[in-house]
């Protein structure tokens, strides 16, 4: 075995943090078999032999974009007939039925419409909360707080607090992609930078929100890019605690303007998966995301690193428009099953992570129609 890789060893088995150059051995030099054992080892280590999911819908209440980052499919511009905003009604619906569905979270982000200003995306938060107030509403990410920051030339800390009112729970970990200028330069150069990224988090972090972490794998980026990516994670972590996922996303070619790239092999997804939960030593939870991955390959992640496949995620449209062919919406029996064949105990979690005890399982209640009540 390359020398450098049975220094990583010992230092992943003595509790020891990985560096910079650690990181790049893996990239260059492990094999998936090593890369795997090492990061079940602190999977394991971490979160026992628990898979978690969650009962989740997903809100876009706009795809109109002022923004035109090269991977995304699911932008429109202003007058395109494939742009579309929610109206309020369309938006109280869709929370309804995920409340309906049993679901304990409401995951909101969208694009950046050109003529709605920051109360329009309060006044969002603000109706579904006051109707549906059991639903955690984890929204809008670093990009989006970013964008209302240019438009209201107001402090973040203030318009977190509004929205804080308004309903909001916690950040999901959008809009990261790649840190390094070299790569979003390129990707999308005129939304948040990476230090804005970071910062936008932090900010959330000290008015008491949790929140996610994502980065966008397989594009443009070298390994140098993606080593980078996570230190920089890994320091704000450090700083703060804040967060609580992270979640690697591979890029998707379809109906975009790199669509030349070829979609990352099942091979380089698990490598990913495992390279972020070694580095990440201070992330509690690695989301392996169905939706992104496909089932198959977010099961087998779950020896890889992965503790965590989401929700049920219904309404999802980001990776649909983008080539994913994985379904629109996984059961909790679905789920559940995907779980324990791959040797895991299945545990339904809140957006923040405490176990939901239901009285009456949900794929019974969607059966019977009876009341669910959340223990
Ligand atoms: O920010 C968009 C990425 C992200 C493509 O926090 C693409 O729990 C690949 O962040 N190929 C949105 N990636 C999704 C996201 C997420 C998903 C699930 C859970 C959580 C969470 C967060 O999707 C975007 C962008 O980085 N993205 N288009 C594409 N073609
Ligand atoms: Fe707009 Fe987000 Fe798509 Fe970029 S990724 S074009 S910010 S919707």
């Amino acid at each position: 075995m390359h020398h450098a890789l049975e220094t990583i060893s010992k230092k992943v088995h003595a509790g020891e943090r990985l560096t910079f150059d650690d990181g790049m051995v893996l990239e260059h030099h492990a094999d998936l078999h090593y890369l795997g054992e090492l990061a079940n080892l602190v999977r394991e280590r971490k979160n026992g032999n628990t898979a978690y999911y969650n009962v989740n819908t997903h809100l876009n209440p706009t795809n109109v974009c002022v923004y035109r980052c090269q991977f995304c499919a699911f932008r429109a511009d202003l007058k395109s007939p494939k742009g579309y905003v929610m109206s309020d009604e369309q938006i109280l619906e869709r929370a309804r039925g995920a409340v309906g569905r049993g679901a304990t979270e409401l995951h909101v982000v969208g694009g950046l419409h050109h003529l709605k200003g920051f109360d329009w995306y309060k006044h969002i938060l603000a109706i579904i909360h006051a109707e549906c107030p059991s639903l955690h509403l984890k929204a809008w990410t670093a990009v989006e707080w970013d964008w209302f920051q240019r438009l209201t030339k107001r402090p973040l800390e203030e318009l977190m607090g509004e929205m804080i009112e308004a309903g909001l729970g916690s950040l999901p970990g959008g809009g990261a992609e790649i840190f390094h200028p070299d790569v979003r330069g390129v990707l999308c150069e005129h939304k948040a930078d990476g230090e804005e990224w970071i910062k936008v988090h932090r900010t959330a972090h000290k008015l008491g929100l949790r929140s996610n972490a994502t980065m966008l794998y397989g594009s443009i980026e070298k390994p140098e890019h993606r080593i980078d990516h996570l230190l920089k994670l890994r320091a704000l972590q450090d700083e703060t605690g804040g967060f609580q996922t992270f979640i690697p996303l591979a890029f998707h070619p379809e109906n975009n303007r790199l669509s030349h790239i070829p979609k990352p092999s099942g091979l380089m997804d698990l490598r990913q998966m495992a390279i972020g939960r070694l580095m990440l030593d201070n992330f509690p939870h690695v989301k392996a995301y169905w939706v992104m991955l496909g089932v198959k390959t977010a099961q087998v992640a779950l020896s890889y690193g992965a503790d965590d496949i989401d929700g049920t995620v219904v309404h999802e449209i980001i990776y649909h428009d983008a080539g994913s062919d994985s379904p629109q919406e996984m059961t909790v029996a679905d789920l559940r099953k995907l779980i324990e064949e791959a040797g895991r105990v299945p545990v339904e979690r809140d957006t923040l992570y405490n176990q939901v005890v239901r009285s009456v399982p949900t794929e019974k209640r969607w059966a019977t129609g009876k009341k669910l009540s959340l223990v």
